[in-house]
Protein backbone atom coordinates (compact mmCIF):
# COMPACT_ATOMS: atom_id res chain seq x y z
CA UNK A 1 0.00 0.00 0.00
CA UNK A 2 0.64 3.86 -1.35
CA UNK A 3 2.01 5.87 2.20
CA UNK A 4 1.02 9.35 2.23
CA UNK A 5 5.07 10.07 1.67
CA UNK A 6 5.00 8.42 -1.52
CA UNK A 7 1.81 9.58 -2.84
CA UNK A 8 2.65 12.99 -1.77
CA UNK A 9 5.65 12.90 -3.93
CA UNK A 10 3.98 11.45 -6.79
CA UNK A 11 1.79 15.01 -6.82
CA UNK A 12 4.81 17.42 -6.55
CA UNK A 13 6.14 15.41 -9.11
CA UNK A 14 3.10 15.59 -11.54
CA UNK A 15 2.93 19.37 -10.92
CA UNK A 16 6.75 19.20 -12.16
CA UNK A 17 7.38 20.51 -8.33
CA UNK A 18 10.73 18.50 -8.09
CA UNK A 19 12.92 21.71 -6.86
CA UNK A 20 12.31 21.91 -3.45
CA UNK A 21 13.75 24.74 -1.70
CA UNK A 22 14.26 24.66 1.84
CA UNK A 23 15.89 24.81 5.38
CA UNK A 24 15.42 21.84 7.56
CA UNK A 25 14.88 20.87 11.27
CA UNK A 26 13.66 17.54 12.90
CA UNK A 27 9.88 17.97 11.90
CA UNK A 28 10.55 18.62 8.30
CA UNK A 29 13.38 15.20 7.91
CA UNK A 30 11.01 12.22 8.04
CA UNK A 31 9.29 14.21 4.83
CA UNK A 32 12.84 14.07 3.43
CA UNK A 33 13.55 10.41 3.67
CA UNK A 34 14.07 8.34 0.48
CA UNK A 35 14.14 11.31 -1.29
CA UNK A 36 13.70 10.45 -5.02
CA UNK A 37 16.44 10.93 -7.12
CA UNK A 38 14.78 12.72 -9.65
CA UNK A 39 14.11 15.95 -7.12
CA UNK A 40 16.58 18.12 -6.16
CA UNK A 41 16.90 19.61 -3.00
CA UNK A 42 18.36 23.49 -2.77
CA UNK A 43 19.49 24.51 0.19
CA UNK A 44 18.89 28.15 1.30
CA UNK A 45 21.06 28.64 4.91
CA UNK A 46 18.27 31.72 6.06
CA UNK A 47 14.20 31.17 5.33
CA UNK A 48 14.02 34.57 4.27
CA UNK A 49 17.00 33.70 1.91
CA UNK A 50 14.69 30.38 0.91
CA UNK A 51 11.54 32.23 0.30
CA UNK A 52 13.21 34.42 -2.16
CA UNK A 53 14.65 31.96 -4.06
CA UNK A 54 11.65 30.25 -4.53
CA UNK A 55 10.01 33.48 -5.22
CA UNK A 56 12.31 34.43 -8.25
CA UNK A 57 11.74 30.54 -9.43
CA UNK A 58 8.26 30.86 -9.34
CA UNK A 59 8.23 34.52 -10.98
CA UNK A 60 11.04 33.87 -13.16
CA UNK A 61 9.27 29.90 -14.81
CA UNK A 62 5.60 30.86 -14.24
CA UNK A 63 5.06 27.99 -12.69
CA UNK A 64 4.40 27.15 -9.28
CA UNK A 65 7.17 26.91 -6.85
CA UNK A 66 7.59 24.20 -3.55
CA UNK A 67 9.25 25.48 -0.21
CA UNK A 68 9.78 23.58 2.88
CA UNK A 69 10.09 25.78 6.31
CA UNK A 70 10.70 24.82 10.03
CA UNK A 71 7.28 24.57 11.88
CA UNK A 72 6.84 28.25 12.95
CA UNK A 73 10.11 29.36 13.72
CA UNK A 74 11.60 28.60 9.81
CA UNK A 75 8.06 29.99 8.98
CA UNK A 76 8.42 33.42 10.45
CA UNK A 77 11.81 33.95 9.23
CA UNK A 78 10.22 33.48 5.35
CA UNK A 79 7.96 36.15 5.85
CA UNK A 80 9.41 39.15 5.43
CA UNK A 81 10.03 37.68 1.81
CA UNK A 82 6.22 36.58 1.71
CA UNK A 83 5.51 40.41 1.48
CA UNK A 84 6.80 40.57 -1.81
CA UNK A 85 5.55 36.69 -3.16
CA UNK A 86 1.92 38.28 -1.96
CA UNK A 87 2.03 41.40 -3.83
CA UNK A 88 3.64 39.37 -6.69
CA UNK A 89 1.51 37.23 -7.24
CA UNK A 90 3.99 34.69 -7.06
CA UNK A 91 2.66 30.80 -6.91
CA UNK A 92 4.41 29.46 -3.85
CA UNK A 93 3.39 26.17 -2.11
CA UNK A 94 5.09 26.71 1.14
CA UNK A 95 5.23 23.46 3.31
CA UNK A 96 6.15 23.78 7.12
CA UNK A 97 6.95 20.50 9.03
CA UNK A 98 4.71 20.43 12.24
CA UNK A 99 5.45 18.22 15.37
CA UNK A 100 3.52 15.03 15.71
CA UNK A 101 0.32 14.99 16.17
CA UNK A 102 -0.24 13.86 19.92
CA UNK A 103 2.28 16.34 21.08
CA UNK A 104 0.86 19.58 19.31
CA UNK A 105 -1.50 20.24 22.35
CA UNK A 106 1.08 19.71 24.71
CA UNK A 107 3.04 22.44 23.15
CA UNK A 108 6.56 20.56 22.96
CA UNK A 109 9.51 21.54 21.46
CA UNK A 110 8.48 22.98 17.56
CA UNK A 111 4.63 22.36 17.91
CA UNK A 112 3.28 24.79 15.42
CA UNK A 113 0.68 25.91 17.40
CA UNK A 114 -2.36 27.38 15.45
CA UNK A 115 0.08 27.18 12.26
CA UNK A 116 -2.43 28.12 9.09
CA UNK A 117 -2.65 31.22 11.15
CA UNK A 118 0.49 32.11 11.47
CA UNK A 119 1.33 33.30 7.89
CA UNK A 120 -2.06 35.25 7.16
CA UNK A 121 -2.92 37.73 5.65
CA UNK A 122 0.32 36.92 3.28
CA UNK A 123 -1.20 33.78 1.90
CA UNK A 124 -4.29 32.76 -0.64
CA UNK A 125 -4.88 30.05 1.61
CA UNK A 126 -3.28 28.34 4.49
CA UNK A 127 -4.56 24.30 6.26
CA UNK A 128 -3.38 21.66 8.01
CA UNK A 129 -4.75 18.72 7.04
CA UNK A 130 -7.69 17.05 9.59
CA UNK A 131 -5.84 14.03 10.08
CA UNK A 132 -2.65 11.96 8.13
CA UNK A 133 -4.77 10.31 5.16
CA UNK A 134 -5.88 14.15 4.00
CA UNK A 135 -2.34 15.22 3.48
CA UNK A 136 -2.21 13.96 0.06
CA UNK A 137 -5.57 16.20 -1.27
CA UNK A 138 -4.78 19.04 1.05
CA UNK A 139 -1.38 19.08 -0.93
CA UNK A 140 -3.27 19.10 -4.18
CA UNK A 141 -5.83 21.44 -3.11
CA UNK A 142 -2.61 24.28 -2.27
CA UNK A 143 -0.94 23.42 -5.68
CA UNK A 144 -4.42 23.82 -7.51
CA UNK A 145 -5.02 27.12 -4.87
CA UNK A 146 -1.59 28.58 -5.73
CA UNK A 147 -1.63 28.24 -9.54
CA UNK A 148 -5.10 29.72 -10.12
CA UNK A 149 -5.99 33.31 -10.84
CA UNK A 150 -4.85 35.81 -9.13
CA UNK A 151 -1.50 33.46 -8.04
CA UNK A 152 -0.92 33.84 -4.57
CA UNK A 153 1.17 31.85 -2.20
CA UNK A 154 -0.61 29.48 0.01
CA UNK A 155 0.64 27.64 3.23
CA UNK A 156 0.06 23.23 4.72
CA UNK A 157 1.09 22.59 8.14
CA UNK A 158 2.45 18.91 7.90
CA UNK A 159 2.37 17.07 11.30
CA UNK A 160 5.68 14.59 10.51
CA UNK A 161 3.78 11.01 11.95
CA UNK A 162 1.92 11.84 9.08
CA UNK A 163 4.27 10.86 6.17
CA UNK A 164 4.50 7.07 7.77
CA UNK A 165 0.62 6.58 7.91
CA UNK A 166 -1.26 4.47 4.55
CA UNK A 167 -2.72 7.05 1.93
CA UNK A 168 -6.45 6.68 1.78
CA UNK A 169 -7.96 4.57 -1.07
CA UNK A 170 -8.42 7.03 -4.17
CA UNK A 171 -5.49 8.35 -3.92
CA UNK A 172 -4.10 8.06 -7.52
CA UNK A 173 -6.82 10.50 -8.55
CA UNK A 174 -5.40 13.35 -7.02
CA UNK A 175 -2.43 13.47 -9.82
CA UNK A 176 -4.53 13.24 -12.13
CA UNK A 177 -6.50 15.91 -12.11
CA UNK A 178 -6.16 19.20 -14.18
CA UNK A 179 -8.10 22.30 -12.83
CA UNK A 180 -7.57 25.84 -14.69
CA UNK A 181 -8.95 28.99 -15.04
CA UNK A 182 -10.87 30.23 -17.77
CA UNK A 183 -11.54 33.97 -17.74
CA UNK A 184 -12.50 35.73 -21.03
CA UNK A 185 -14.71 38.70 -20.43
CA UNK A 186 -18.11 38.07 -22.37
CA UNK A 187 -18.44 39.09 -26.04
CA UNK A 188 -20.42 42.31 -24.49
CA UNK A 189 -17.86 43.63 -22.20
CA UNK A 190 -15.43 43.11 -24.85
CA UNK A 191 -17.56 45.22 -27.14
CA UNK A 192 -17.88 47.62 -24.77
CA UNK A 193 -14.25 47.88 -23.74
CA UNK A 194 -13.29 48.03 -27.44
CA UNK A 195 -15.74 51.07 -28.23
CA UNK A 196 -14.40 52.66 -25.65
CA UNK A 197 -10.97 52.45 -26.79
CA UNK A 198 -11.80 53.53 -30.25
CA UNK A 199 -13.65 56.20 -29.14
CA UNK A 200 -10.83 57.52 -27.06
CA UNK A 201 -9.09 61.08 -28.30
CA UNK A 202 -6.20 60.52 -26.56
CA UNK A 203 -6.19 57.23 -24.33
CA UNK A 204 -3.11 56.16 -22.84
CA UNK A 205 -1.70 52.62 -21.04
CA UNK A 206 -0.23 52.09 -18.07
CA UNK A 207 0.81 48.75 -17.70
CA UNK A 208 1.47 46.36 -14.86
CA UNK A 209 3.39 43.40 -13.67
CA UNK A 210 0.86 40.43 -14.33
CA UNK A 211 1.12 42.02 -17.84
CA UNK A 212 4.76 40.38 -18.05
CA UNK A 213 3.76 37.26 -16.07
CA UNK A 214 0.95 36.62 -18.50
CA UNK A 215 3.92 37.15 -21.27
CA UNK A 216 1.68 39.54 -22.47
CA UNK A 217 3.67 41.80 -23.53
CA UNK A 218 4.09 41.40 -27.41
CA UNK A 219 0.31 41.75 -27.01
CA UNK A 220 0.64 45.30 -24.74
CA UNK A 221 2.87 46.37 -27.72
CA UNK A 222 0.37 45.62 -30.80
CA UNK A 223 -2.13 47.37 -28.90
CA UNK A 224 0.10 50.42 -27.88
CA UNK A 225 1.02 50.57 -31.86
CA UNK A 226 -2.72 50.09 -32.70
CA UNK A 227 -4.02 53.05 -30.76
CA UNK A 228 -0.85 54.96 -31.17
CA UNK A 229 -0.95 55.00 -27.45
CA UNK A 230 1.90 56.35 -25.04
CA UNK A 231 2.97 53.42 -22.70
CA UNK A 232 3.61 53.60 -19.21
CA UNK A 233 4.43 51.38 -16.68
CA UNK A 234 2.12 51.27 -13.66
CA UNK A 235 4.26 52.82 -10.52
CA UNK A 236 6.47 50.46 -7.71
CA UNK A 237 7.34 48.51 -10.70
CA UNK A 238 8.20 45.38 -9.64
CA UNK A 239 8.42 43.63 -13.66
CA UNK A 240 8.99 45.03 -17.10
CA UNK A 241 5.79 44.57 -19.42
CA UNK A 242 7.18 46.96 -22.22
CA UNK A 243 10.19 46.54 -24.27
CA UNK A 244 11.91 49.81 -23.30
CA UNK A 245 13.33 51.27 -26.25
CA UNK A 246 9.86 51.21 -27.80
CA UNK A 247 8.64 54.53 -29.22
CA UNK A 248 5.69 54.54 -27.50
CA UNK A 249 7.52 53.94 -23.93
CA UNK A 250 6.79 56.82 -21.49
CA UNK A 251 8.80 55.36 -18.51
CA UNK A 252 7.88 54.52 -14.90
CA UNK A 253 4.68 56.26 -13.05
CA UNK A 254 5.27 58.05 -9.79
CA UNK A 255 4.11 56.16 -7.01
CA UNK A 256 1.31 59.22 -5.36
CA UNK A 257 -1.61 60.89 -5.97
CA UNK A 258 -0.88 63.91 -7.50
CA UNK A 259 2.26 62.97 -9.57
CA UNK A 260 0.36 60.18 -11.40
CA UNK A 261 -2.85 62.94 -11.94
CA UNK A 262 0.16 65.30 -13.65
CA UNK A 263 1.87 62.82 -15.65
CA UNK A 264 -1.26 61.76 -17.44
CA UNK A 265 -2.95 65.14 -17.71
CA UNK A 266 -4.68 65.42 -21.28
CA UNK A 267 -5.72 61.94 -21.99
CA UNK A 268 -9.44 61.01 -21.77
CA UNK A 269 -9.25 57.31 -21.59
CA UNK A 270 -6.34 55.36 -19.35
CA UNK A 271 -6.05 51.58 -19.71
CA UNK A 272 -4.32 50.15 -16.66
CA UNK A 273 -3.50 46.67 -17.69
CA UNK A 274 -2.45 43.81 -14.99
CA UNK A 275 -1.40 46.31 -11.78
CA UNK A 276 -3.42 47.44 -9.45
CA UNK A 277 -5.10 50.94 -9.59
CA UNK A 278 -2.63 52.08 -7.75
CA UNK A 279 0.36 50.88 -5.94
CA UNK A 280 0.89 54.54 -4.05
CA UNK A 281 3.89 55.20 -2.14
CA UNK A 282 4.60 58.57 -0.98
CA UNK A 283 1.41 60.33 0.49
CA UNK A 284 0.84 63.34 -1.83
CA UNK A 285 -3.06 63.94 -1.91
CA UNK A 286 -4.48 65.45 -5.08
CA UNK A 287 -7.05 64.13 -7.99
CA UNK A 288 -6.99 60.71 -8.92
CA UNK A 289 -7.94 61.40 -12.24
CA UNK A 290 -6.63 63.68 -14.10
CA UNK A 291 -9.46 66.69 -15.26
CA UNK A 292 -11.52 65.16 -17.77
CA UNK A 293 -10.10 61.46 -17.98
CA UNK A 294 -11.76 58.21 -17.55
CA UNK A 295 -10.10 54.99 -16.13
CA UNK A 296 -10.47 51.13 -17.49
CA UNK A 297 -8.76 48.28 -15.11
CA UNK A 298 -8.15 44.79 -16.91
CA UNK A 299 -6.87 42.68 -13.91
CA UNK A 300 -6.77 38.99 -13.02
CA UNK A 301 -7.30 39.81 -9.37
CA UNK A 302 -10.63 40.58 -7.65
CA UNK A 303 -8.50 42.31 -4.57
CA UNK A 304 -7.36 44.77 -7.03
CA UNK A 305 -10.40 45.65 -9.09
CA UNK A 306 -12.50 46.10 -6.01
CA UNK A 307 -10.17 47.92 -3.75
CA UNK A 308 -9.52 50.41 -6.58
CA UNK A 309 -10.40 54.70 -5.53
CA UNK A 310 -12.03 55.15 -8.90
CA UNK A 311 -12.40 53.68 -12.65
CA UNK A 312 -13.97 50.75 -13.98
CA UNK A 313 -12.80 47.36 -13.67
CA UNK A 314 -12.92 43.85 -15.60
CA UNK A 315 -11.64 40.77 -13.82
CA UNK A 316 -10.48 38.53 -16.32
CA UNK A 317 -7.57 36.87 -17.88
CA UNK A 318 -4.93 39.49 -19.20
CA UNK A 319 -3.50 37.71 -22.07
CA UNK A 320 -6.93 36.89 -23.37
CA UNK A 321 -8.45 40.39 -22.61
CA UNK A 322 -5.39 41.62 -25.26
CA UNK A 323 -5.27 39.34 -27.35
CA UNK A 324 -9.49 40.19 -28.17
CA UNK A 325 -8.75 43.85 -27.85
CA UNK A 326 -5.72 43.78 -30.45
CA UNK A 327 -7.95 42.06 -32.70
CA UNK A 328 -11.33 44.50 -31.96
CA UNK A 329 -9.74 47.82 -32.23
CA UNK A 330 -8.59 49.54 -35.53
CA UNK A 331 -5.47 51.35 -36.45
CA UNK A 332 -5.86 54.78 -35.16
CA UNK A 333 -4.51 57.79 -37.66
CA UNK A 334 -2.72 59.58 -34.81
CA UNK A 335 0.52 60.10 -35.24
CA UNK A 336 2.61 57.56 -33.40
CA UNK A 337 4.58 59.08 -30.26
CA UNK A 338 8.01 59.67 -30.41
CA UNK A 339 10.65 58.16 -28.83
CA UNK A 340 12.02 59.20 -25.64
CA UNK A 341 15.65 60.60 -26.05
CA UNK A 342 18.45 58.70 -24.57
CA UNK A 343 19.80 60.28 -21.58
CA UNK A 344 23.75 62.04 -21.23
CA UNK A 345 26.44 59.75 -20.02
CA UNK A 346 27.63 61.41 -16.88
CA UNK A 347 30.91 62.61 -16.09
CA UNK A 348 32.58 60.65 -13.48
CA UNK A 349 35.56 61.93 -11.54
CA UNK A 350 38.04 59.58 -9.79
CA UNK A 351 36.63 58.37 -6.39
CA UNK A 352 32.86 56.53 -6.21
CA UNK A 353 30.93 56.43 -9.91
CA UNK A 354 27.34 57.80 -10.73
CA UNK A 355 25.03 54.86 -10.52
CA UNK A 356 24.52 56.10 -14.29
CA UNK A 357 27.90 55.29 -15.53
CA UNK A 358 27.34 51.35 -13.98
CA UNK A 359 24.10 50.91 -15.84
CA UNK A 360 25.67 52.43 -19.09
CA UNK A 361 28.30 50.10 -18.69
CA UNK A 362 25.46 47.00 -17.78
CA UNK A 363 23.79 48.26 -20.74
CA UNK A 364 26.13 47.95 -23.48
CA UNK A 365 27.70 44.53 -22.24
CA UNK A 366 24.58 42.55 -21.04
CA UNK A 367 23.70 39.88 -23.25
CA UNK A 368 19.63 41.28 -25.43
CA UNK A 369 17.58 38.78 -23.19
CA UNK A 370 19.78 39.32 -20.15
CA UNK A 371 17.51 39.78 -16.68
CA UNK A 372 17.98 41.93 -14.18
CA UNK A 373 16.85 41.24 -10.84
CA UNK A 374 17.00 45.17 -9.19
CA UNK A 375 17.27 45.93 -5.56
CA UNK A 376 19.06 48.88 -5.00
CA UNK A 377 16.23 51.21 -4.03
CA UNK A 378 17.15 54.89 -5.02
CA UNK A 379 18.57 54.30 -8.30
CA UNK A 380 15.40 52.97 -9.99
CA UNK A 381 14.14 55.99 -12.02
CA UNK A 382 17.61 56.08 -13.40
CA UNK A 383 17.88 52.38 -14.24
CA UNK A 384 14.90 52.47 -16.47
CA UNK A 385 16.26 55.59 -18.33
CA UNK A 386 19.19 53.95 -19.37
CA UNK A 387 19.31 49.99 -19.10
CA UNK A 388 17.20 48.20 -21.78
CA UNK A 389 15.31 45.63 -21.42
CA UNK A 390 13.14 43.47 -24.71
CA UNK A 391 12.28 40.52 -23.59
CA UNK A 392 9.36 39.31 -21.17
CA UNK A 393 10.56 38.68 -17.99
CA UNK A 394 13.42 40.68 -18.06
CA UNK A 395 13.08 42.43 -14.64
CA UNK A 396 12.23 41.75 -11.12
CA UNK A 397 12.14 43.85 -7.84
CA UNK A 398 10.59 43.41 -4.69
CA UNK A 399 6.69 43.82 -5.12
CA UNK A 400 6.78 44.92 -1.74
CA UNK A 401 10.02 46.85 -1.41
CA UNK A 402 10.28 44.37 1.38
CA UNK A 403 14.33 44.13 1.44
CA UNK A 404 16.34 40.81 1.06
CA UNK A 405 14.76 39.74 -2.35
CA UNK A 406 17.31 41.08 -4.57
CA UNK A 407 20.72 38.04 -3.76
CA UNK A 408 18.18 35.17 -3.36
CA UNK A 409 15.44 36.23 -6.27
CA UNK A 410 18.81 36.58 -8.84
CA UNK A 411 19.48 32.68 -7.66
CA UNK A 412 16.06 31.85 -7.99
CA UNK A 413 15.44 33.23 -11.46
CA UNK A 414 19.08 32.13 -12.81
CA UNK A 415 17.91 28.46 -11.40
CA UNK A 416 14.61 28.89 -13.72
CA UNK A 417 16.26 30.49 -16.66
CA UNK A 418 19.80 28.70 -17.04
CA UNK A 419 19.63 29.87 -20.69
CA UNK A 420 19.79 33.41 -20.13
CA UNK A 421 22.05 35.16 -17.75
CA UNK A 422 20.54 37.16 -14.42
CA UNK A 423 22.42 40.38 -13.50
CA UNK A 424 21.29 40.87 -9.55
CA UNK A 425 21.73 44.77 -9.01
CA UNK A 426 21.66 45.24 -5.65
CA UNK A 427 22.35 48.30 -2.84
CA UNK A 428 24.66 47.89 0.21
CA UNK A 429 21.96 48.05 2.52
CA UNK A 430 19.60 45.06 0.69
CA UNK A 431 22.30 43.63 0.44
CA UNK A 432 22.91 42.40 3.87
CA UNK A 433 19.02 41.05 4.36
CA UNK A 434 19.72 38.16 1.40
CA UNK A 435 23.48 37.77 1.66
CA UNK A 436 23.45 33.94 2.49
CA UNK A 437 21.94 33.82 -0.69
CA UNK A 438 25.48 33.84 -2.17
CA UNK A 439 25.97 30.36 -0.31
CA UNK A 440 23.55 28.58 -2.35
CA UNK A 441 24.85 30.04 -5.43
CA UNK A 442 28.07 29.19 -5.08
CA UNK A 443 27.68 25.69 -3.54
CA UNK A 444 25.29 24.70 -7.01
CA UNK A 445 27.36 26.81 -9.24
CA UNK A 446 24.65 28.94 -10.40
CA UNK A 447 26.25 31.44 -12.69
CA UNK A 448 24.28 34.83 -11.81
CA UNK A 449 25.99 37.73 -11.80
CA UNK A 450 25.42 40.07 -8.63
CA UNK A 451 26.87 43.78 -8.86
CA UNK A 452 26.69 45.39 -5.24
CA UNK A 453 26.24 49.46 -5.38
CA UNK A 454 28.02 50.38 -2.48
CA UNK A 455 26.98 53.57 -1.54
CA UNK A 456 27.75 53.62 2.44
CA UNK A 457 23.86 54.94 3.44
CA UNK A 458 19.82 53.81 2.79
CA UNK A 459 19.80 56.55 -0.22
CA UNK A 460 16.19 55.88 -0.61
CA UNK A 461 15.70 56.54 3.28
CA UNK A 462 17.88 59.74 3.05
CA UNK A 463 15.70 60.73 0.28
CA UNK A 464 12.20 59.81 2.03
CA UNK A 465 13.68 61.68 5.24
CA UNK A 466 13.92 64.65 2.97
CA UNK A 467 10.37 64.43 2.08
CA UNK A 468 9.06 63.63 5.88
CA UNK A 469 11.34 66.52 6.80
CA UNK A 470 13.07 64.36 9.16
CA UNK A 471 16.81 65.87 8.50
CA UNK A 472 18.11 64.31 11.56
CA UNK A 473 16.91 60.62 11.22
CA UNK A 474 19.69 58.32 13.07
CA UNK A 475 21.05 54.67 11.27
CA UNK A 476 20.74 55.73 7.66
CA UNK A 477 24.15 54.54 7.40
CA UNK A 478 26.03 51.64 6.60
CA UNK A 479 29.32 52.19 6.58
CA UNK A 480 32.22 49.66 6.65
CA UNK A 481 31.00 46.52 5.15
CA UNK A 482 33.52 45.00 2.90
CA UNK A 483 31.48 42.64 0.09
CA UNK A 484 34.13 41.29 -1.47
CA UNK A 485 35.40 39.49 1.74
CA UNK A 486 31.22 38.59 2.80
CA UNK A 487 31.64 37.15 -0.64
CA UNK A 488 34.39 35.14 -0.44
CA UNK A 489 33.29 33.63 2.59
CA UNK A 490 29.96 32.61 1.09
CA UNK A 491 32.23 31.20 -1.26
CA UNK A 492 31.85 33.33 -4.41
CA UNK A 493 34.56 34.89 -6.20
CA UNK A 494 35.16 38.66 -5.89
CA UNK A 495 35.80 41.70 -6.92
CA UNK A 496 35.95 45.32 -6.40
CA UNK A 497 35.67 47.76 -9.30
CA UNK A 498 36.55 51.14 -8.64
CA UNK A 499 36.13 52.68 -11.89
CA UNK A 500 34.53 52.43 -14.94
CA UNK A 501 37.31 50.39 -17.25
CA UNK A 502 37.17 47.73 -14.31
CA UNK A 503 34.45 47.53 -13.91
CA UNK A 504 33.89 46.84 -17.87
CA UNK A 505 36.67 44.21 -17.63
CA UNK A 506 35.49 42.24 -14.71
CA UNK A 507 31.17 42.34 -15.86
CA UNK A 508 32.61 41.17 -19.35
CA UNK A 509 34.74 38.35 -17.27
CA UNK A 510 32.05 37.47 -15.29
CA UNK A 511 29.29 36.83 -18.19
CA UNK A 512 31.99 35.55 -20.56
CA UNK A 513 32.23 32.59 -17.17
CA UNK A 514 29.81 30.00 -16.04
CA UNK A 515 30.06 30.53 -12.01
CA UNK A 516 28.51 33.31 -9.68
CA UNK A 517 30.62 36.55 -9.30
CA UNK A 518 29.97 39.44 -7.21
CA UNK A 519 31.54 43.00 -8.36
CA UNK A 520 31.63 45.66 -5.24
CA UNK A 521 31.38 49.05 -6.96
CA UNK A 522 31.98 51.85 -4.77
CA UNK A 523 28.80 54.80 -6.56
CA UNK A 524 27.85 57.82 -5.13
CA UNK A 525 23.64 58.20 -3.98
CA UNK A 526 21.53 59.88 -6.38
CA UNK A 527 17.65 61.17 -6.32
CA UNK A 528 15.65 58.08 -6.99
N1 LIG B 1 13.60 46.58 6.09
C1 LIG B 1 13.03 45.83 5.10
C2 LIG B 1 12.90 44.35 5.27
N2 LIG B 1 12.57 46.39 3.99
C3 LIG B 1 12.66 47.74 3.83
N3 LIG B 1 12.15 48.26 2.72
C4 LIG B 1 13.29 48.55 4.81
C5 LIG B 1 13.75 47.91 5.93
C6 LIG B 1 13.35 50.06 4.68
N4 LIG B 1 14.20 50.50 3.57
C7 LIG B 1 13.69 50.92 2.39
S1 LIG B 1 14.83 51.42 1.32
C8 LIG B 1 16.08 51.07 2.38
C9 LIG B 1 15.58 50.59 3.59
C10 LIG B 1 16.42 50.16 4.75
C11 LIG B 1 17.50 51.35 2.00
C12 LIG B 1 18.10 50.39 1.03
O1 LIG B 1 19.42 50.78 0.83
P1 LIG B 1 20.28 50.28 -0.38
O2 LIG B 1 20.02 48.88 -0.68
O3 LIG B 1 21.71 50.62 -0.09
O4 LIG B 1 19.77 51.10 -1.63
P2 LIG B 1 19.85 52.66 -1.94
O5 LIG B 1 18.56 53.25 -1.45
O6 LIG B 1 21.05 53.23 -1.28
O7 LIG B 1 19.92 52.68 -3.44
Amino acid sequence: MKTVHCASYDILRRHGLTTIFGNPGSNELPFLKDFPADFRYILGLHEGAVVGMADGFALASGQPAFVNLHAAAGTGNGMGALTNAWYSHSPLVISAGQQVRSMIGVEAMLANVEAPQLPKPLVKWSAEPACAQDVPRALSQAIHMANLAPKAPVYLSIPYDDWAQPAPAGVEHLAARNVASAGLPSPAQLGELAGRLSRARNPVLVLGPDVDGARANPLAVQLAEKLRMPAWIAPSASRCPFPTRHPCFRGVLPAAIAGISQRLAGHDLILVVGAPVFRYHQFAPGDYLPAGAELVHITCDPGEAARAPMGDALVGDIFLTLEAMVESVRTSARPMPEALPRPAPRADEAGPLHPETVFDVIDELAPDDAIFVKESTSTVTAFWQRVQMREPGSYFFPAAGGLGFGLPAAVGVQLAQPQRRVIGIIGDGSANYGITALWTAAQYRIPAVFIILKNGTYGALRWFAGVLDVPDAPGLDVPGLDFCQLGRGYGVRSVQAADAASLRAELARALAGDEPVLIEVPTLTIEP
